[in-house]
């Protein structure tokens, strides 16, 4: 209500400053820009949500049948839609006006995306309820390991069988893309439609790629005003790794939620509980030989130092004594030398890890 008031000062501004002819200096509430179906002055990825919302609706034709960016005035006859909190007609959904509210306005979101007019509101929806389904990647599983160059494929879930997502009418969310390990130019978004559209009755989709901004923005509708519940996949993340990250770089977030917008068919929305993919990058070993970085002496007799020699020329990532059950022992290591003073006789591994591979030495402690 307040942003309506503020949109109607704004309007009586602009009108008094710039009133010319035609759709310029009408009540910006009567001027349809198709497209921006929620009237907030952007189309964007939100719009589908409006689409899908007031799916099927009908009423006059306009004047104009057209999605050429340019304003139109509003036909009558129109009810008023879910619009968020705005009371707004539902003809704002009809984008090329020839008088349904069908998949042919899907066109104008697309050809008109990113395009504004008048002054930006944010998009707003009516209240957040709590349901709290999680959004998650590939399960919301953490430590995957990840090399250079590969080609990827993560599931995005929504809602898990213990706790779903109960009233699921459309989504709307960023990605946003750690550009460091993704290849931005490569990603691209799958839509599942097996619970979300278990009748096959047709889904409105869509995504948008912000290469500047390193972003992903994805909104997926139902069409027919009824929910659903469900949980697990609505959708599958194809991306490739890029092939210059650091090797060997653990707990990275490569992807990460914004903005989401969970609706039920009349635009509640739903707080949804978000988790990034965190993963681990590895490189196919490199073994570095014993020219590069020489371990000595080797048998060693316990209480010896062992020596490190060549270490400098690396990036240590790290340096690991393990049994030879490959689980990690307690050791001294400081200025390129091991103390073995509190080891006991047997065989080790010590694994030393580099940026440019990996050197692991069989090591026989003695008495
Ligand atoms: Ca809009
Ligand atoms: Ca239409």
């Amino acid at each position: 209500m307040i942003i309506k008031q503020f949109k109607n000062i704004i309007f009586i501004f602009f009108s008094v400053c710039f009133y010319t002819t035609n759709v310029v200096g009408q009540n910006p509430d009567t001027i349809i820009w198709p497209g921006d179906i929620n009237n907030n002055g952007i189309v964007n990825h939100l719009d589908i949500i409006y689409l899908g919302a007031n799916f099927g609706a009908t009423g006059a034709e306009r004047n104009f049948i057209s999605t050429e960016w340019e304003g139109y005035s509003l036909p009558t006859g129109w009810s008023n839609g879910n619009m968020g909190t705005t009371e707004i007609s539902r003809a704002f959904a009809d984008c090329n006006g020839d008088g349904v509210v069908s998949d042919l306005d899907y066109a104008a979101i697309e050809n008109n995306y990113g395009l504004s007019h008048d002054t930006i509101f944010p998009d707003e929806f009516i209240e957040v309820l709590n349901d709290e389904p999680e959004l998650n990647f590939a399960g919301g599983v953490s430590s995957i390991a990840l090399e250079p160059s590969s080609v990827q494929e993560f599931d995005i879930n929504l809602g898990s069988f213990s706790a779903p997502a109960e009233n699921f009418y459309g989504i709307a969310f960023t990605i946003s893309v750690n550009a460091d390990y993704v290849n931005i130019n490569n990603i691209n978004f799958d839509v599942s439609t097996e619970w979300i559209d278990p009748n096959q009755a047709g889904i409105i989709t869509f995504q948008k790629l912000d290469i500047v901004n390193n972003k992903l923005h994805i909104a997926i509708s139902r069409k027919d005003q009824a929910s659903v519940i469900g949980s697990s996949a609505i959708g599958k993340l194809n991306l490739i790794i890029e092939d210059d990250v650091p090797s060997f770089t653990s707990n990275v977030e490569i992807l990460t939620f914004e903005n989401i917008y969970l609706v039920d068919p009349i635009l509640n929305t739903y707080k949804v509980n978000d988790m990034p993919l965190v993963v681990d990058i590895t490189s196919p070993i490199t073994e570095i030989t014993q020219e590069e970085i020489k371990i000595y002496p080797n048998p060693i007799q316990k209480g010896s130092v062992l020596k490190v020699e060549g270490i400098e020329n690396f990036d240590i990532q790290t340096i690991t004594l393990m049994n030879i059950s490959g689980q990690k022992v307690e050791a001294t290591i400081s200025n390129n030398e091991i103390s073995t003073e509190k080891l006991s006789k047997g065989i080790y591994f010590l694994e030393i890890i580099t940026d440019q591979g990996r050197r692991l030495e069989k090591l026989i402690i003695t008495d």
